[in-house]
């Protein structure tokens, strides 16, 4: 599928256009093509197989031209010769949160700045806030914004790295001569950002599965194109190693690439105090071990293999029950397989419904009536429905009308549905004073009350931390969503006292939510240990704007689970009744 390549030419078209000062509607049609490109629900190249390119809402005769031509030719005239015309500094500018077309064009032109590397000397030489109109301030937020952007780049988020991991797999699964194959490393793990993709196979014909990988369609650069190995640069610039193991060691060689590294050197240590050795190909016995006889003619094995087959096994004999790879961190995984208190982690099929999900009432994409349709399909129970509150106006914020008319919507709507429904609830932005946004004789009608902050993300560490807490201690307020607002690789954490959140949290009874978008996957999971901890109720919601987005709730399971959350410390675990009973508790109180 070529939507996000596509999207991203177009945004990056929209992005010269601008710093080009041209018209700002040309520069806003390629913006608006490229999210409703982004937002599609299908692979466009079968829009244009169907020759209805011009159909998608956005897209004219030209545009419609322009993604016909990238798909026939992998390129676009048009921007190629943007490109060329446009010096390269102010493109790599641009990716800098914080810096907009027109400080682009200035820093270049006022100061000839011609590389990141003359912009960062030229912020620490205090060059810039001796420009008009340019502050000390500005020159702090393009350092923050340099720096940001060096650490984000190196690393890919989850919801990328997932869907292409599976396609790669999915295509490698269907060759006969692969027998088994699994995701390893930190995406097995289900780390927030990926270093790179590491897949594992057995397989009759190795060299034959290898030359299959390095030749994907996804494939843009070999690396390494070995009898054991395979390395390959995708054309989302992520590395992807496939290695080939033995049947007998897949088991060891799966839990030694899954890693991480301190869980398995945690796991080495315990092999040597058990007088054995752990590795790639298996667990063994150190000498004298064997009891079979030697074959006649081959040399007495030194050490003897005594699991690698699966990871069962290896942990096994190593006398622990199995780590899910979610916990394999050393965080005290170990100290609790050794002591037998390995929490039994919460699965998707727990789950009973999303929490966080909006509709074409504000800025979703699918009718109420469609979201229910999707819900029941998934097996859920039910869906919280959170459209924004009426101060958020560029997100279609509900005006009290409309969310009356919306209430009346879902109660019909229900009338129509067995063993589903729509929940009534709102995403009710938090205002700068920790006030919510809504009338007390509109939370009341309300299943659940999502809160959550909007605008002013600068606020000082002291008094952010105050609004929410002020928020949480309104009797309506059910569930803090997105609770630090970071998106990931695009814009940092708000400042903000966790620790006085999730105690605050216990104190007023609020839920906190693992947003399972996987540009948010905040609480963090080292916040969900410490809210479980303290006895808060963790909500996890997929902030669904398009119904795809639906399936977002991996990612917010698999954070879940990397903090240590059992199905009991999950509020949507629970029945609908059940959830509306303990979060209303609250009011009554
Ligand atoms: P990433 O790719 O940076 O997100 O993180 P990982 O964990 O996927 O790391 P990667 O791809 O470098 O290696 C995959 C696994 O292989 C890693 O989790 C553990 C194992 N591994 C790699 N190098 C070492 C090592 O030097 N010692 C040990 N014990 N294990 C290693
Ligand atoms: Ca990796
Ligand atoms: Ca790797």
């Amino acid at each position: 599928m070529k939507n996000r390549e596509i999207a991203a030419l177009f945004d990056e078209i929209a992005d010269i256009l601008e710093l080009r000062g041209e018209n700002v509607f040309r520069v806003n049609a390629y913006r608006r093509a490229a999210q409703n490109i982004e937002g599609l629900t299908r692979a466009i190249e079968d829009v244009a197989d169907e020759d209805r390119l011009d159909e998608l809402p956005g897209i004219g005769k030209d545009l419609a031209g322009k993604i016909a031509e990238y798909l026939e030719s992998g390129e676009i005239d048009y921007l190629n010769d943007l490109r060329k015309e446009t010096p390269r500094v102010l493109l790599d500018m641009l990716r800098i949160p914080g810096i907009g077309p027109k400080t682009a064009v200035r820093l270049h032109a006022e100061l000839a700045i011609d590389s990141l590397e003359e912009l960062k000397q030229a912020a620490l030489d205090h060059q810039i806030q001796k420009l008009p109109k340019m502050k000390a301030k500005t020159e702090e937020n393009i350092l923050k914004g340099l720096e940001f952007l060096s650490r984000a780049s190196a690393r890919t988020p989850i919801g990328v790295a997932l869907p292409l991991a599976q396609r790669i797999v999915g295509a490698l699964a269907q060759l006969g001569e692969v027998d088994r194959i699994s995701i390893a490393g930190s995406l097995r793990r289900f780390r927030e950002t990926i270093g790179d993709i590491d897949i594992l196979v057995t397989s009759s014909a190795p060299e034959r599965v290898i030359r299959h990988f390095t030749h994907l369609d996804d494939a843009a650069r070999i690396l390494a194109e070995g009898s054991t190995k395979g390395s390959i640069v995708t054309r989302e610039k992520i590395q992807a190693d496939l290695r080939v193991v033995e049947e007998a060691s897949y088991g060891s060689a799966l839990n030694y690439f899954t890693g991480s590294k301190e869980h398995n050197i945690r796991l080495r240590e315990i092999a040597i105090q058990e007088g054995m050795k752990l590795s790639e190909y298996g667990v063994f016995r150190a000498g004298g071990g064997a009891r079979k006889k030697p074959r006649a003619g081959k040399k007495a094995p030194k050490e003897v293999r005594i699991a690698g087959r699966t990871e069962e096994e290896v942990y096994r004999v190593l006398g622990l029950p199995y780590i899910p790879p979610e916990l394999r961190e050393d965080s005290g995984e170990i100290e609790a397989a050794l002591a037998g208190t390995l929490p039994a982690l919460v699965e998707l099929k727990d789950i009973r419904g999303d929490l966080h999900c909006h509709s074409n009432f504000s800025d979703g994409a699918a009718t109420l009536k469609e979201i229910a349709a999707s819900g029941k399909k998934k097996g859920y129970s039910y869906i919280l429905i959170t459209d924004h509150s009426q101060s958020l106006h560029i997100a279609g914020g509900l005006s009290p009308e409309r969310l009356r008319k919306q209430l009346g919507e879902i109660d019909s709507i229900n009338a129509t549905l067995r063993g589903f429904k729509l929940l009534r609830g709102s995403e009710v932005d938090i205002l700068p004073d920790g006030s919510l946004d809504m009338s007390e004789e509109l939370l009341k009608r309300l299943d659940v009350v999502y809160i959550a902050i909007h605008s002013k993300f600068k606020m000082d560490r002291g008094a952010m931390t105050k609004r929410v807490v002020r928020a949480m201690e309104n009797p309506y307020a059910n569930v803090l969503a997105h609770p630090t607002g970071r998106l990931l690789g695009m814009r940092d954490a708000f400042d903000i006292d966790m620790q006085e959140v999730i105690r605050a949290a216990a104190r007023t009874g609020t839920a906190i939510e693992i947003n399972a978008h996987p540009a948010r996957l905040d609480l963090d999971a080292a916040a969900c240990r410490a809210a479980a901890a303290a006895g808060v109720m963790i909500g996890i919601g997929t902030d669904t704007h398009v119904l795809s987005e639906l399936d977002y709730m991996i990612y917010g399971l698999g954070t879940a689970r990397r903090g240590w959350l059992t199905a009991a410390n999950i509020l949507n675990t629970r029945t609908a009744r059940q959830l509306v009973s303990l979060l209303q508790r609250k009011r009554r109180t």
